[in-house]
């Protein structure tokens, strides 16, 4: 089998260091690639180049010219998919198809997305009253600088194109570190922005950690004007202290604990489809996935059995093999933690339905993080089961009997990231998408994305909102002129 190797991309170029680190294939347990660690001078180098290269021809170009850019970008990603398929699958383990049907299109489609929206953006305009005639307000929009993208390894393309699309399309340059768990993609993305042409300086990449490596040496850098990150609430915390050295805006996608809400007058086959999905998709590792489920107690028993069934049914194994559902974990160390999950789970209480172990996989993948699929039920509300965010494959399900105990069960969290609820009653829907304290509602779906809409958390979950237009206000300011008349 060979082994790649991924190194830093800085001022346009491909970088080596002397520390290296092994990218371990989660399916196998073997070594994928070998990475260049960026230590503190390269990720200054690489601050210093984005600096740079905000002076240069960038810094001049129309947003129509960007939008060129990222949609050239696209169309690279796109010729090579099958190459970022490989690089996807093999750091994450997961689904072929889940990364062909989801993975690969949403990286570029986050490019024509910022393009087209770049594109047919303007500012606003008011005719102001003034002494001796009027005056007129415009406001114009400028890049904020150089941009700090962190991202994290579960959607590892599409989180990192998620924050780097609209930061190009904004003019800004980037310094760039993804998850060290899943740095295949990010650097292919480095080969593509060089083959799209974009000028040296402009998208710098380092690979490493985070306390102690290329995150903390991004973070601590005064030369970032702004940070976008995506990781746990904990990371987030961290960072949003150092980024308070020099006042620096922050943008956080964190942690979630999301709740389904069943109704008996659901579609039950739909609702019980659509709770597998937002629990199981990427073996629960999605932080929109359902990990609380509320379900009217008329059909709890039944919905019960049904959603054990599902989980029990799932197959798992090779990622490249069609009929594989769910991949493994994404390292020893993450199915370590939620594998402590399923056993704090049973000391608090919890009647396991189905998993609650480790799955026997044969062959090749013998050595992979597999982890069943699990469904509990009777865990109390405040169990730290209820609690945590876990980011596995598994949810808990309890009954209810009334509308505003469950809108109360569903916001007794720390955490305030998506809901999605189940029913045929629309007028009920729309009234408790007002009242559920998160960022993301779903109304009979989960995980339908325009990205022309506001994504984000409430509470522990996030700060700030991304998507569409209030990614371009995150990575730029606007600047008012008046003008007396
Ligand atoms: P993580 O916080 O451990 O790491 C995320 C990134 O931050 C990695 O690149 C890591 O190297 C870096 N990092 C870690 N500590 C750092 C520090 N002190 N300074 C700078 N960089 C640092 O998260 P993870 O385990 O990679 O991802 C899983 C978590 O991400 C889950 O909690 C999940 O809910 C959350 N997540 C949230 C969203 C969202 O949109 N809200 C999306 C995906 C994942
Ligand atoms: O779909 C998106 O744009 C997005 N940011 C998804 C986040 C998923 C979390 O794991």
């Amino acid at each position: 089998m060979t082994v790649a190797e991924y190194r830093n991309y800085v001022q346009g170029r491909f970088v080596t260091s002397t520390r290296q680190f092994d990218d371990i294939n989660p399916a196998t347990g073997k070594v994928a690639a070998t990475v260049h660690e960026a230590d503190d001078a390269l990720v200054a180098a690489a601050v210093d180049a984005a600096r740079s290269a905000l002076r240069g021809p960038w810094g001049e170009t129309t947003a129509e010219q960007r939008a060129a850019v990222l949609d050239k970008i696209a169309s690279v990603i796109e010729r090579r998919a099958e190459d970022f398929l490989a690089a996807e699958v093999g750091d994450t383990g997961k689904p072929a198809e889940l990364a062909r049907s989801l993975d690969i299109p949403r990286g570029s489609a986050n490019f024509r997305t910022f393009a087209n929206l770049i594109r047919a953006t303007g500012g606003e305009l008011y005719e102001s009253p003034a002494p001796d005639g009027g005056a007129l307000n415009y406001t114009i929009r400028r890049r904020l600088g150089v941009v700090g993208v962190i991202s994290p390894w579960n959607l590892p393309l599409l989180l990192f194109t998620w924050k780097v699309a609209p930061a190009l399309a904004c003019g800004n340059t980037i310094v760039a570190k993804p998850s060290e768990e899943t740095p295949g993609s990010a650097t292919l993305l480095a080969e593509v922005m060089h083959e799209a042409g974009l000028p040296a300086g402009v998208f710098n990449l380092v690979h490493g950690y985070g306390p102690g490596s290329a995150g903390e040496a991004i973070v601590r850098s005064p030369g970032i004007d702004g940070l976008t990150f995506t990781g746990e609430s904990r990371t987030g915390a961290t960072i949003m202290k150092q980024a308070a050295e020099g006042v620096r805006p922050v943008s956080f996608e964190l942690g979630g604990k999301n709740a389904a809400l069943v109704f008996a007058d659901c579609d039950f086959d739909s609702a019980v489809d659509g709770v597998a999905r937002s629990t199981f998709m990427n073996t629960g590792q999605v932080c929109l996935c359902t990990e609380r489920v509320y379900v009217e107690r008329s059909i709890y028993e039944r919905f019960v059995a049904a959603l054990g069934e599902r989980a029990r049914a799932l197959r798992m194994g090779d990622p490249w093999d069609r009929a594989t559902q769910l991949g493994p974990l994404i390292s020893q160390e993450h199915r370590q933690k939620v594998l402590s999950y399923y056993e704090l789970a049973r000391r608090e209480g919890a009647e396991v339905i189905a998993g609650g172990g480790v799955p026997s996989i044969g062959g090749q993948n013998a050595g992979g993080w597999y982890i069943e699929p699990t469904v509990w039920t009777n865990l109390r509300p405040d169990s730290r089961c209820q609690q945590e965010e876990v980011f596995g494959p598994v949810c808990a399900i309890t009954p209810f009997d009334a509308e505003d105990e469950v809108v109360e069960l569903a916001n007794d969290s720390a955490y305030g990231l998506a809901a999605s609820i189940w029913t045929t009653n629309l007028k009920r829907g729309h009234r408790l998408a007002g009242r559920i304290e998160v960022g993301l509602v779903w109304l009979n779906t989960w995980f339908l994305r325009d990205l022309r809409t506001p994504f984000g958390g409430n509470k522990l979950s996030g700060i700030g909102r991304e998507g569409g237009r209030h990614s371009l206000d995150f990575y730029s300011e606007l600047r008012n002129v008046c003008v007396k008349l």
